[in-house]
């Protein structure tokens, strides 16, 4: 190294060591407190209080399902306990960490997989391409965080307050928080699965979502005016790209004022949405949080007249400009302003509108930097079990209360149909009530790469249904980039290309004719693929799980595969490995490639490499153009036999809407594959629900180091497949 740079690196230590020791210097200095009670939950999750919070005082949870009802003391053998701490203005909670243990969740953070030294901000931030604060506060906050011990063996530990807290992970799990004291939850289990088990039951689970959420969606901020939204759509169809969803973003509306359209640009929602839904497209409209301040405009007079708006510390209705200029906001804390916002949905969703992106909802404000949301010191007035409190305490909630209403909203005016709302900020527990995407990323390789780490662990705070902008929002992505961020993004939960007003076009064909090709290869493999994802989603709902899943989950006792995060498991039977990513670090076992659409592993540039797990059962449907198609006319299985000859798999299927399988109004359908002497025979080991099963032929598709071997039947009868003599 040239002697000039070492000078100036000599400064620059010291530099630091100077800022970190005025810090030191001037930081809150925190005095131990006493733990006041400690009590089990369930199994393997305890609860611990500080001494100045009774358990009859605890303060109603945003993040939780229930009140934490505790049974008893905690179970012998306890080992996983915080210690308290209170300073002049703020509490602490601190929970040491063993050598060796990994730590994950902590939400939404542009950060690596392994979060251990990852120092986060609880405060739900509009960070546009993740510039600010390092991309370490973005647009929601989790109190949350995994460890997995070197044992796999994994504990996890829930701050239940939504105040903004900084989350220290070097060595410790150390939560910071600016409001009062807070109940700690922690779970210890025998692996991250149970962990996050346990979170599903404390925080709750993904609703299970109408089946044309999972399919591809397609956004631009804005389609704009209606004609450019058919063309798009049609497109689609001409081109043979499967896609499920049309995006309409805020210009759709008249003046930017929430539940209206432009009358210029979109005279006729209802027409333009009959046209979408005729040709197997749903559409999803944006809804912000901000109100123009409007007198005249229906929406204004009418939360005027409910009172419904957040008022500042001196009692007044609070102002702040946002998209539609002078703007009030809803103060949803208050039962009487959820109920008004619900509402407002019924005249709305009559329009033929199947779903609603709920943006801005941190709540972001322009005009108010450095601060770029609303004055701590604005007031909520709350009601029912909430109760009245600065904004500083409802901050990062506002996004969720606002989803809650919305989820509640859309539910009344379409009872018979599972709602699908997107939210931009979230809290630990959202997924109750809305499917995320992580704000507004670059078109960058190194967004690219990121998307993962974020995607799973958002997952790993119980949030499965999720996924970035895919190609980017922000800048023009090359055709190599957008190529390889569609191959990807047609993976993950929520797979929606999206882009900014002022970038270039981001459809799949925008990018030449080679391009289109990738995207059409990555589309249908992810329509291949909806059978499984379905399941997966089911599961999801009931437990808890993160659909996309670290690669970890397949091994948590492999050292190795604690950092790996350019591969990602879906479910716990597909590895997906990108062509970009150099010697990753793959769970050991047999895993096969596959291949869904004829496309080839080793010449395909783009597509990642898909890896069935030995032992397991995939169910594929044909490639469609959209989910209102019949997928499963044939049912394909495919399958990959483990050491013993032997695999097994799951089918979930339903009526794809409504609510008719919570009555039992489904089929699953575990298949069995057994190998004996030459041949391979898979059949039905067990079938649960009372839904018949359909009439239909099923391909069976033997992956063997060899080749595949395929076998047609019928579902429901054994199939056969000849194994080729060695
Ligand atoms: O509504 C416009 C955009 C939207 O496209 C994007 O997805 C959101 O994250 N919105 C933010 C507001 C403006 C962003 C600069």
């Amino acid at each position: 190294m040239p002697m000039k740079s070492l000078r100036y690196g000599f400064r620059f230590a010291l530099l630091v060591a100077a800022v970190a020791f005025v810090s030191q210097v001037f930081a809150e200095t925190f005095a131990p407190r006493a733990t006041g009670y400690s009590g089990q939950l369930g199994q393997g999750i305890g609860l611990f209080l500080p001494d100045d919070l009774p358990l009859d005082r605890l303060p109603p949870s945003l993040a939780l399902v229930s009140r934490p009802a505790p049974t008893g003391p905690l179970a012998a053998g306890w080992r996983v306990a915080p210690a308290f701490s209170f300073g002049e203005k703020q509490v602490r909670a601190t929970v040491a960490v063993p050598e060796g243990t990994s730590l994950y969740g902590t939400g939404e953070v542009a950060a690596p997989l392994l979060r251990n030294g990852v120092n986060v901000t609880l405060w739900n931030t509009d960070n546009f391409g993740y510039k600010s604060h390092e991309g370490r506060r973005l647009y929601q906050s989790h109190p949350w965080v995994l460890a997995v011990r070197p044992d796999g063996t994994a504990f996890g530990v829930l701050a239940d307050t939504t105040w903004r807290t900084e989350l220290v992970l070097d060595g410790k799990i150390e939560f910071t928080s600016d409001g009062p004291s807070f109940p700690l939850i922690i779970v210890d289990r025998e692996s991250p699965q149970a962990v996050m088990h346990a979170l599903g039951e404390l925080t709750g689970t993904m609703a299970l979502p109408p089946k044309w959420a999972l399919g591809y969606q397609q956004s631009r901020w804005s389609y704009n005016p209606d004609a450019r939204v058919r063309e798009v759509a049609d497109e689609f169809r001409r081109r043979r790209l499967p896609c499920d969803v049309i995006w309409m973003d805020i210009d759709y509306m008249d003046g930017f004022r929430v539940f209206t359209f432009n009358p210029k640009e979109f005279p006729d929602p209802k027409g333009l949405n009959a046209y979408l839904h005729e040709r197997g497209f749903k559409s999803v409209w944006m809804i912000d949080p901000g109100v123009k301040a409007d007198p005249g405009y229906a929406v204004y007079d009418t939360g005027t007249a409910a009172d419904v708006w957040v008022r500042d510390a001196f009692g007044a209705t609070f102002h702040g400009p946002v998209w539609p200029g002078d703007c009030v906001f809803p103060d949803f804390t208050r039962p009487e302003t959820r109920a008004w916002w619900s509402a407002l949905y019924k005249d709305f969703m009559a329009q033929g509108i199947d779903g609603v992106w709920n943006d801005m909802n941190e709540p972001a404000v322009f005009n108010s930097e450095p601060r770029k949301t609303m004055p701590v010191h604005n007031w909520h007035r709350g009601g029912g079990d909430l109760p009245a409190g600065p904004h500083a305490r409802y901050h990062n909630v506002y996004g969720l209360l606002m989803v809650r209403a919305t989820r509640e909203g859309i539910l009344a005016a379409n009872p018979d149909k599972r709602p699908f709302v997107l939210t931009r900020a979230s809290y630990l527990g959202g997924q109750r009530y809305a499917a995320t995407w992580t704000g507004d990323n670059y078109s960058t390789w190194d967004h690219l790469r990121l998307a993962i780490p974020m995607t799973l662990n958002l997952g790993l705070s119980g949030q499965p249904f999720n996924g970035p902008d895919l190609g980017g929002f922000g800048k023009a992505p090359t055709a190599d980039l957008w190529a390889h961020w569609v191959a990807m993004g047609t993976l993950f939960p929520f797979a929606r290309g999206h882009a900014q007003k002022s970038e270039p076009q981001k459809e799949p064909w925008a990018f030449g004719p080679e391009v289109e090709n990738v995207a059409r290869v990555a589309l249908e493999r992810r329509y291949r693929l909806l059978p499984y994802l379905y399941t997966l989603f089911h599961a999801s709902s009931l437990d808890g799980q993160p659909i996309m899943r670290p690669a970890f989950f397949a091994d948590p006792r492999d050292p190795a595969l604690r950092t790996e995060d350019r591969v990602f498991l879906l479910g716990d039977d597909l590895l997906v490995v990108p062509k970009w990513a150099e010697k990753p670090n793959l769970p050991r076992g047999l895993w096969r490639t596959v291949s869904l659409v004829g496309e080839n592993s080793t010449t395909d540039k783009y597509q990642p490499d898909l890896k069935l797990r030995g032992g397991a059962i995939v169910p594929l449907g044909r490639v469609i153009q959209s989910t209102a198609e019949e997928s499963l006319a044939p049912l394909t299985l495919l399958v990959s036999l483990d050491a013993q000859g032997r695999a097994s798999g799951q089918l979930y299927e339903d009526a794809g809407e409504g609510f008719a399988y919570r009555e039992g109004d489904f089929l699953l359908t575990t298949y069995e594959a057994v190998q004996k002497d030459g041949a391979v025979t898979v059949s039905v080991a067990r079938s649960e629900g009372h839904r018949a099963r359909p009439a239909r032929p099923v391909v069976v598709q033997l992956v063997t180091d060899a080749g595949t071997v395929t076998a047609e039947g019928t579902d429901g009868q054994p199939v056969t497949v000849r194994l080729p003599s060695p």
